[in-house]
């Protein structure tokens, strides 16, 4: 274990075999975080793909993770794939980058297939042109959007590995191809491909445009006099949440399982979006919440998820996969988080 690096709160579970070289995309998102966190923690040599010339991400990452190895790259280059996987050499991919805020898919739906779609394929293609396909395992960020909720395909007591898939949004599609894709090379290839079908999941690392986010941020600077309104879309839609760190560790233990398959992650719990605010609020000691929120018409999509719901028994059996947080949990975590850092501003 690297000097200085606690265990990460998440993890049950030690590697304790030869580090391994871990590549990651999307390593300076919220699951890109925690999973850096907690591969440094186990000893492994972690490679971060990062986008762009001139990406202030990158010097982020440098700071929280000096440990880090950079690595340029793009999904939706193929060569710098290749480059990538040639560099870091390694044991394990974890693919988590994507275009992943659903309502900017609508937006941007070309570049979203592109990166969240093709960029899998890329990837996939680059460790079996490199030789890799026995060496290297893969780790899918698949999602429950491709699920869609609709009434035909309603969750029931929650929807798993094999549940039916009409995703609502370019966003949802595009990761249904990169699901199947993924699959697919499993499938043809013998390559070890593991998918993890996550709900929603959440914590202190969101990014301010995700609604957990957005609220918990809003109500720490309303309570503290700093903002005097939340705007948000529709209030209606249903979410299974779960912390993100947990989660994580989820993802991780796909990769050590025996064999690849496809798992959800998920709480098996559904909340409404006015649930969250309610419960946020409450934490604050306002209970008069309706008075601080308005409607946005801008943040209401052209086609909505209605409700998701997820059924986690396939990897709690399997993986021993087990969540720490719950909804209550998460809120007060996340009000906490920004309540402390709007006062330390
Ligand atoms: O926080 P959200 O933007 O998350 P969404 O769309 O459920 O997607 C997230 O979870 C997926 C897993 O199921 C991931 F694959 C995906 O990458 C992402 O992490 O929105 C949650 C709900 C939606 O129904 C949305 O319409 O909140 C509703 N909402 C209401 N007002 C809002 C807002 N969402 C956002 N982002 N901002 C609002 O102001």
């Amino acid at each position: 274990m690297l000097e200085g690096v606690e265990a990460p709160e998440t993890s049950n579970e030690w590697n304790l075999v030869t580090p391994k070289n871990v590549l990651v995309t999307g390593i300076t998102g919220q699951d890109g975080g925690h999973l850096a966190e907690q591969l440094i923690a186990r000893g492994d040599r972690v490679f971060g793909l990062v986008r762009g010339q001139h990406n202030p991400r990158r010097q982020l990452l440098e700071l929280e993770f000096p440990g880090v190895t950079v690595v340029e790259g793009d999904l939706t280059d193929p060569s710098s794939l290749i480059r990538a996987v040639e560099i870091a050499d390694p044991d394990e991919i974890y693919n988590l980058g994507a275009v992943s805020h659903v309502g900017y898919s609508f937006k941007n739906p070309a570049l979203t297939e592109e990166v969240s779609g093709k960029g899998v394929l890329n990837f996939l293609e680059a460790v079996r042109l490199t030789g890799r396909t026995e060496k290297t395992r893969f780790y899918q960020a698949s999602t429950s959007e491709m699920f869609g909720g609709l009434d035909y395909n309603r969750p029931g007591d929650g929807y798993d590995e094999d549940s039916l898939f009409h995703p609502r949004s370019p966003y949802g599609v595009a990761k249904l191809y990169g699901h199947w894709i993924a699959r697919n090379y499993r499938e043809s290839y013998g390559m070890f491909v593991s998918c993890g079908i996550l709900f929603n999941h959440e914590g202190e690392r969101r990014g301010y445009e995700f609604v957990t986010r957005k609220i918990s941020h809003a109500v720490a600077r309303i309570s503290l006099g700093l903002q005097d309104k939340l705007l948000l879309g529709d209030l209606w839609p249903k979410r299974d949440w779960g912390y993100a760190g947990d989660y994580v560790d989820g993802m991780w233990k796909m990769l050590q399982h025996d064999e690849p398959d496809d798992f959800v992650l998920a709480s098996g719990e559904t909340h409404s979006v006015e649930d969250f605010v309610r419960q946020a609020f409450a934490l604050v000691g306002i209970e008069n919440w309706r008075d601080f929120v308005e409607q946005d018409p801008a943040m209401i999509r052209p086609a909505e998820v209605d409700i998701l719901l997820g059924n986690p028994a396939k990897a709690e059996e399997t993986l021993k996969w087990e969540r720490k947080v719950n909804f209550e949990g998460l809120i007060k975590r996340m009000v906490d988080h920004d309540l402390a850092l709007e006062s330390s501003r």
